[in-house]
């Protein structure tokens, strides 16, 4: 694995000049400047094109976390998908608390181009489009990327003691194309959340949400993760979805799936049964 900083079609191949990980650029006080001492000399720079260069889930080994009910959508789908679980997700949609779950392990996320999961034993699965918070072991908002919260609908919507079943499984993850750093929280708030879902080439479903439209301000998302917990290495967080297909709708094998957030890129996964 090695770190890059993406620059126009190019990337900057930030390991050739001595940068070793990732979190070592997201625990620095000052990211930008931590990358500039980089690119001072000469570094490698390739194509985004070139068929060498492959974007990696932007992850090493930050625990990645997600939030759930953030947005009015995601309460009122999961309010119909489940007559047991209703009163659940009304209530934490206003409680004080909000929903944190587990939702991988680092070495379990996909990146952009490679494949996102359904699992075999779900009949109604959908992808979460989600603004991600990369977060350093201080807790500070250190970048954003591009994730996707991968979800059986009909495993959560069963019994709500279901939901790690419903979210965690082999590819229920995905992130990327990359980290944008340096963007204040007030910044992402202007920006929008854009999905399509393509089958044999054609639009199934698209949809959109502005970031604005998440109930909960980051900081106070920041502070519950971190509440009576330690992360060595940072963390990943998942900010919850505001855009759910309607209910008839379900994700099929070789579907494509692409997430586009404004201020960020584009996250693009084909589905693959897990
Ligand atoms: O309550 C279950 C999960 C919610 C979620 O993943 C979301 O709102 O994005
Ligand atoms: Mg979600």
């Amino acid at each position: 694995m090695r770190v890059g900083l993406i620059e126009g079609q190019h990337v900057i191949d930030l390991s050739s000049e001595g940068c070793v990980s990732l979190t070592e650029l997201l625990e620095a006080k000052d990211i930008a400047a931590a990358v500039l001492r980089f690119t001072r000399r000469d570094p490698r720079r390739l194509l985004l094109s070139d068929p060498d260069v492959k974007l990696l889930p932007p992850v090493d080994r930050q625990e990645i976390w997600a939030v759930g009910v953030t947005y009015l959508r995601s309460k009122t789908a999961r309010m119909e998908e489940s007559d047991f679980s209703a009163t659940a997700y009304d209530r934490v949609y206003d409680a004080p608390r909000p929903e944190l779950f587990f939702k991988s392990m680092p070495e379990k996320a996909v990146g952009t181009g490679d494949q996102v999961g359904i699992r075999s034993d779900a009949k109604w699965n959908v992808p979460e489009p989600e603004l991600a918070l990369v977060l350093n072991s201080r807790g500070e908002l250190a970048g954003f990327t591009v994730g996707n919260d991968m979800s059986s609908r009909d495993i959560e919507g069963e019994n709500l003691l279901y939901l790690p079943q419903a979210k965690i499984y082999d590819r229920a993850c995905a992130l990327g194309p990359w980290i944008t750093a340096g963007v204040s929280e007030t910044a992402a708030r202007t920006w929008t959340i854009q999905i399509t879902i393509l089958r044999g080439g054609a639009s199934v479903f698209s949809g959109e949400v502005n970031v604005s439209q998440i109930k909960r301000g980051f900081q106070e998302l920041i502070d519950y993760l971190f509440r009576s917990q330690k992360f060595p290495h940072g963390a990943i967080m998942l900010t919850g979805t505001g855009v759910v297909p309607a209910n008839e709708f379900t994700l099929a094998v070789g579907d494509r799936v692409k997430i586009t957030i404004s201020g960020i890129g584009t996250l693009e996964n084909e589905v693959v049964i897990v």
